[in-house]
């Protein structure tokens, strides 16, 4: 089965706001994984340089065709070495009939714990948001408000089910933001979710990019009587060095990485300990193979991982990160965020709930089963994230 396998095509199909990328085998194993991100149109640069390199070899030298991706990086946009590595890890899988895990050194604990998102209006409904996972089994759950006197804030769904969408129109819209105001609001709430629920689960949440480092000192002090499992994006991921100003300050744990690309980014970040959880998400840094290095570095220093897990990274993605969250010593957390509807109509996802946890199917390769008909109900529909403006018009972090 395994002898002689040679790639010989890629294809790339748009489906609802995601690009499908097929790599296909001369054996009849492909390959699959899903480009994310509102507004990404990957195909021109996948379908000319990627093709030349991919075709004809062995899909199972997946080290080699990482290298070989690497250093003609300037070609490509980052993520697409990373989609790359995910498909060639699911031929590999789907050839020797196992679960991408078992190839990765087997399972290391029994399922992947993960977190939910809760959000409201105000923090009564936070609160009861929260709950409401709590009581389906989570054991850990993000939360986000509307700040009062700004029209929206980041992490609010809308509608009933347990999935929120970040993206909307097709364009960025403008939100308004205001840091005093935000400062001022959050320990209010995290205090009232703990007054309220407890302190058995993780709590979590996330400042997206929003703050200067002193900012985010002062919110870790505050939130510290909280006990939070940690802060996300406290302030932009790119300048590694201002986490030490952070740190300097506040006891409460950090968490960055999900806009990272490459080991390289993180770094300082981790070789400094200035992190807790390091975000990294399977497709946007250099697909299992390099996520593996950064996680592995990360154990070096006592840094866990917590994977980017939002509704932007398909099924696929999701699966690709379990496997690798099963399988490594320093498993923190795995960010959940699940689905809008139709994805389960278009994706049997081949892992399952249960006890606030996600479990991996047997099935051969990343597991996921795509329904190419059903996709066809679907066509690509553009829509991109907003941008944040202060009150006096300035451009902000979103
Ligand atoms: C998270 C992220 C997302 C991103 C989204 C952008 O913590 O899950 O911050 O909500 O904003 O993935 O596309
Ligand atoms: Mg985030």
């Amino acid at each position: 089965m395994v002898a002689d396998v040679k790639i010989a095509d890629i294809r790339a199909a748009r489906h609802d706001r995601l690009t499908l990328i097929t790599i296909a085998t001369d054996e009849g194993v492909d390959g699959e994984i899903f480009v994310s991100g509102p507004g990404v149109d990957v195909t021109p640069q996948l379908l000319g340089p990627a093709k030349d390199l991919l075709v004809g070899r062995d899909p199972l030298d997946i080290g080699a065709i990482w290298h070989t991706f690497r250093e003609r990086a300037r070609m490509f946009d980052p993520t697409v070495q990373g989609y790359v590595d995910v498909a060639l890890w699911d031929i590999a899988g789907k050839a020797v009939g196992r679960p991408v895990y078992q190839l990765l050194g087997g399972a290391a604990r029994d399922g992947v714990t993960i977190y939910g998102h809760a959000s409201g209006a105000d923090i009564a409904e936070t609160v009861a948001d929260a709950a409401r996972f709590l009581q389906s089994g989570y054991r850990a759950v993000r939360v986000q408000a509307k700040v009062p006197g700004l029209e929206s804030t980041y992490g609010l769904r809308a509608g009933t089910g347990l999935t929120y969408e970040p993206a909307g129109g097709d364009l960025p819209a403008d939100e308004v933001w205001d840091t005093e105001a935000y400062l001022d609001f959050v320990p209010k709430l995290v205090a009232a979710v703990r007054d309220e629920l407890g302190y058995g689960f993780h709590l979590l949440h996330d400042a997206h990019h929003r703050l200067t480092p002193l900012e985010a000192g002062r919110l870790g002090k505050a939130l510290e009587p909280y006990r939070m499992f940690w802060i996300e994006d406290a302030t932009p991921a790119e300048d590694q060095a201002a986490f030490r100003l952070i740190r300097q300050h506040t006891v409460t744990p950090l968490a960055v990485g999900e806009v990272f690309n490459t080991i390289w980014d993180c770094q300082q970040l981790i070789s400094e300990r200035l992190i807790d959880y390091i975000r990294t998400a399977v497709p946007h840094a250099g697909g299992i193979t390099h996520t593996r290095r950064i996680f592995d570095l990360a154990d070096l220093y006592g840094v866990r991982t917590g994977s980017h897990g939002p509704g932007d990274v398909s099924p696929i993605g999701i699966a690709a990160a379990l496997h690798l969250d099963v399988s490594i010593a320093n498993f923190g957390i795995q960010e959940y965020m699940s689905h809008l509807e139709p994805a389960n109509e278009v994706f049997t996802p081949g892992y399952r709930y249960a006890d606030g946890m996600l479990h991996l199917s047997d099935e051969p390769g990343i597991g996921v089963r795509f329904d190419k008909q059903a996709a066809k109900r679907y066509p690509y529909q553009r829509r991109y994230l907003p941008v944040n403006r202060l009150r006096d018009g300035s451009m902000h972090n979103w």
